[in-house]
């Protein structure tokens, strides 16, 4: 064992790997995400990077997921892609190691990767003679393989230990970490496989759903993802406990992917793919997963033939308030309690419903920061309105289901419920199929079709608009981003525009993915909504210094 850097295969490998000297790269909030044949040196360097990780956490595996998400798949050298790190017990990089991977992912040649590299394992106290563990996979881009093997190469610099999961989907590969980190141990999250996993989740929904009647086909749209793959697989586990229909299953189809179809397409859309329009008959229920299946969208046709979105916001409405209620039926409301964690894009008829239940939370948007808050709850409903979402139980709840000692058959069902819920949900992160068989746990156990869901409240009407500006990060924002503090005096216009519309709600954040400044609004009437979400444009296209010639007309 060394205990000093592996300096000579770094530089070697490295050489191999050059970095594009005109681009800045930057681990954001779905880690580096840009154009395809730009990332070469950033996978080669991610390799390091989660090797230096594991070994700063005494060998404990580190995940690397290579995928660019709901992002399209142009056929064309312009597509997407990106990799992100997972840290041992499933969840998202610690934020500091964030500008650590930022500033190794610049350093400008193999000599100063190198000076980067040592700097960060002095300042990190990173103990060299330990072990790297790594488990990492990708999903169905055509330019993942050539960015894995980019990525291997770092592995292979740093001697890490490091195991290829193949083509998955990006819960699934933060199910590994947590699964291979607590092996053999009492906290065990499951056997470290794929069979693991879907067993795991199909037989917690088989308990869950036993005695219902089964639920009516469901069509799932896959977005021609590494979804389709993990849908395939989870429908042979499920057998006639839910009947799957996979839609949009083309993962080897050039430009498919996320193309017209998926969770992201359907939410800012807010329409059907148009390749389920002959598919989805009214009355039935459907819902879209993105690129790499950790968000999901539900929806369905009415007696008219009208689509209807069911997004993140009612999925958190009805998944909490399901919990609310076994933890009341169980005779547990003392001991367990129950909180729901939103961002700003959440509706407001959804944050009023909840309320009304339950504690409510509001945080920036990013998963780290709905994970965290969550993690504060006994059992932590997060959801983003994009769809991304789950539900945590803390540690000490999960040993007071298993303690409890039920008084009546009723209480002793609910707790058994729950305790089914632990293994159904994918508490490392958001999981398109587990939430997906989440939802069908409640509609099967309420009896609701989607209309019923629907019911639960009446979406405000809300817009979404960006702007693109000279410089977004003029943008500061308060308040869990519902409110700006800089450019000067911007907020108090918005403020004012605001007031002039009935349950108007507006708010302008920087994008921590894309070149842009996102507005939302919402207002009691359709018109109203976008016409906030215009005006509130234009105000920020103005203050930016947009040049005005080509200041977009919608916004006057
Ligand atoms: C990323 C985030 C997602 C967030 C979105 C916002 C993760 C894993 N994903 O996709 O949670 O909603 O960014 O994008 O954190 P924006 O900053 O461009 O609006
Ligand atoms: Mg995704």
């Amino acid at each position: 064992m060394s205990s000093a850097l592996p300096v000579e295969s770094i530089k070697s490998l490295s050489d191999q790997h050059p970095k594009p000297s005109d681009l800045h790269f930057q681990y954001g909030t779905a880690g580096f995400r840009t154009i395809a044949n730009t990332l070469d040196s950033v996978l080669f360097r991610v390799g390091i990077i989660a090797a230096l990780r594991s070994k700063r956490l005494d060998g404990r595996t580190i995940g690397v997921m290579v995928t660019a998400s709901h992002n399209p798949e142009p056929a064309s050298s312009y597509d997407d892609n990106g990799v992100k790190l997972v840290d041992p017990r499933g969840e998202m990089l610690e934020a500091s190691w964030e500008v650590h991977a930022t500033a190794i992912s610049n350093a400008p040649t193999s000599d100063a990767l190198i000076e980067v590299l040592q700097s960060l394992v002095q300042t990190a106290k990173i103990d060299l003679s330990k072990p790297a563990n790594v488990v990492y996979a990708r999903d169905t881009r055509p330019s993942g393989p050539a960015l894995v093997a980019a990525l291997e190469d770092g592995f292979k610099a740093m001697g890490a230990t490091a195991r290829d999961a193949g083509v998955t989907t990006t819960p699934i590969l933060h199910y590994f970490v947590k699964a291979i980190n607590t092996k053999g141990t009492k906290y065990s999250y499951g056997d470290d496989s794929e069979e693991g996993y879907f067993q795991k989740l199909s037989n917690a929904y088989k308990k869950l759903v036993a005695g219902k009647t089964p639920q009516p086909p469901l069509i799932v749209d896959c977005a021609n993802g590494v979804g389709a793959l993990a849908g395939e697989n989870l429908k042979g586990y499920l057998g006639d406990a839910l009947q799957l229909i996979l839609e949009n299953t083309s993962t080897t189809t050039p430009g498919a992917l996320n193309n017209a179809c998926g969770a992201d397409y359907v939410k800012t859309s807010q329409k059907l793919p148009p390749s389920l329009a002959n598919i989805l008959q009214p009355g039935q229920r459907g819902c879209s997963l993105d690129g790499d299946a950790d968000r999901l969208i539900y929806f369905y046709l009415d007696d008219r033939g009208v689509f209807h979105m069911l997004d993140g916001d009612k999925i958190a409405a009805l998944v909490a308030a399901f919990i609310v209620e076994l933890v009341k039926v169980a005779g547990l409301e003392d001991q367990i309690k129950v909180g729901v964690v939103q961002t700003a894009y959440a509706n407001g008829a959804s944050t009023k419903y909840l309320a009304e239940r339950l504690p409510v939370k509001c945080v920036s948007t990013g998963v780290k920061h709905l994970h965290h808050a969550a993690e504060r709850y006994n059992v932590g409903v997060y959801f983003e309105a994009n769809g991304h979402g789950t539900v945590l139980f803390s540690q000490p709840t999960i040993d007071t289901l298993a303690e409890y000692q039920p008084s009546t058959p009723a209480q002793s069902r609910a707790v058994e419920h729950l305790v089914s819920l632990t293994e159904l949900i994918n508490q490392t992160v958001g999981d398109a199929l587990s939430d997906m068989l989440f939802v069908e746990v409640v509609l099967s156990h309420k009896s609701y079709n989607g209309e019923e869901w629907d019911s639960l409240y009446v979406d405000l009407p809300n817009r979404l608009a960006k702007v693109s500006v000279p410089n977004r990060n003029a943008f500061k924002t308060e308040d869990a981003e519902r409110r700006l503090v800089s450019p000067d005096g911007l907020q108090s216009k918005i403020d004012d525009l605001v007031n002039r519309y009935q349950g108007g709600r507006s708010f302008v954040r920087p994008s921590g993915t894309e070149d842009v400044v996102r507005v939302y609004a919402e207002a009691a009437l359709r018109a109203q909504a976008d016409e906030l979400a215009m005006r509130v444009a234009g105000l920020v296209y103005d203050e930016a210094g947009g040049d005005p010639a080509s200041r977009p007309k919608e916004f006057l």
